[in-house]
């Protein structure tokens, strides 16, 4: 009789138990399901989204920003209508006519507003300026011949410094070895400089990221860069970089391919 009372409660036992499991797992099913559906609903409704939206493929210039005209529902790309207020000085920027202005955004949209017609407060230089460094305009430093020869020395040290961060590799103190990894940074260098387009040619609008930043504390940075363009084609190749760094001709090789794969794997 115990035996069978033992067996009876055991049963229920595990019959509610059972049904305890069913019902969690229903639970959990509708909890998955309903948590799938809603992401993916969400995922399919934001590339819905960015495909409906003319702007998210288009590429406004400096100055510009995307704006879809009402009438078309086509991206237009338009002078960027309000930059907004700057208290960072850091973030004044001299134009190459010594202007400084609030921002760089403040300095591009008054360009695209005399380029379009759109102000009366433009001259030629307007139509011309491009940013010569960050920060307030101010007396810079004259460039001496003696720093003027230096300067590529230290440029190749600074190169080398960044890149042996950027790409660590084991300790190696052999005179060949440092010699052929400031070739490497020299390289490595023009490679980062040649963004867009992507033509083993860095163009002066390419130089900036290098030029503008540096130019209020290196003052000979661009006569060493007018230095790398002899023939004034405005257009440095990696030959010529590699020249006036100081770089035999036959040290040089295009190891560009290379460098932007292992930045892509990291
Ligand atoms: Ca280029």
């Amino acid at each position: 009789m115990v035996l069978v009372k033992l067996c009876l409660f055991i049963t229920i036992l595990l019959f509610f138990s059972g049904l305890l499991t069913v019902n969690c797992e229903k639970k959990v099913t509708k909890v998955d399901k309903t948590s799938t559906n809603s992401v993916v609903g969400k995922s399919i409704t934001n590339k819905t989204s960015i495909s409906k939206d003319p702007c998210s493929k288009a590429r406004c210039g400096p100055g510009r920003e995307c704006v879809i005209d009402p009438a078309t529902a086509e991206a237009k790309c338009l002078c960027i209508r309000e930059c907004g207020p700057n208290k960072d000085p850091r973030r004044q920027v001299c134009d190459n006519y010594n202007n400084t202005w609030n921002s760089d955004c403040h300095l591009f949209r008054h360009q695209c507003v005399c380029k379009e017609g759109e102000s009366k407060d433009c001259t030629d230089n307007h139509l011309h300026m491009h940013i010569d460094y960050y920060g307030e305009c101010k007396e810079l430093g004259s460039c001496d011949q003696g720093t003027l020869a230096d300067f590529p020395r230290r440029m190749k040290e600074w190169l080398y410094t960044i890149m042996s961060k950027k790409y660590p590799k084991p300790a190696d103190h052999e005179k060949d070895n440092y010699h052929h990894g400031w070739i490497n940074a020299i390289i490595w260098k023009f490679c980062d400089l040649d963004t867009e387009p992507h033509d083993r040619k860095v163009s002066r609008h390419e130089l900036f990221p290098l030029r503008a930043p540096l130019l209020s504390m290196e003052p000979c940075i661009g006569r060493f860069l007018d230095s790398c363009d002899p023939n004034d084609d405005h257009l440095v190749t990696l030959a010529e970089w590699g020249n006036c760094l100081g770089v035999e001709k036959g040290e040089i090789e295009d190891k560009c391919n290379e460098f932007n794969s292992s930045n892509e794997d990291k």
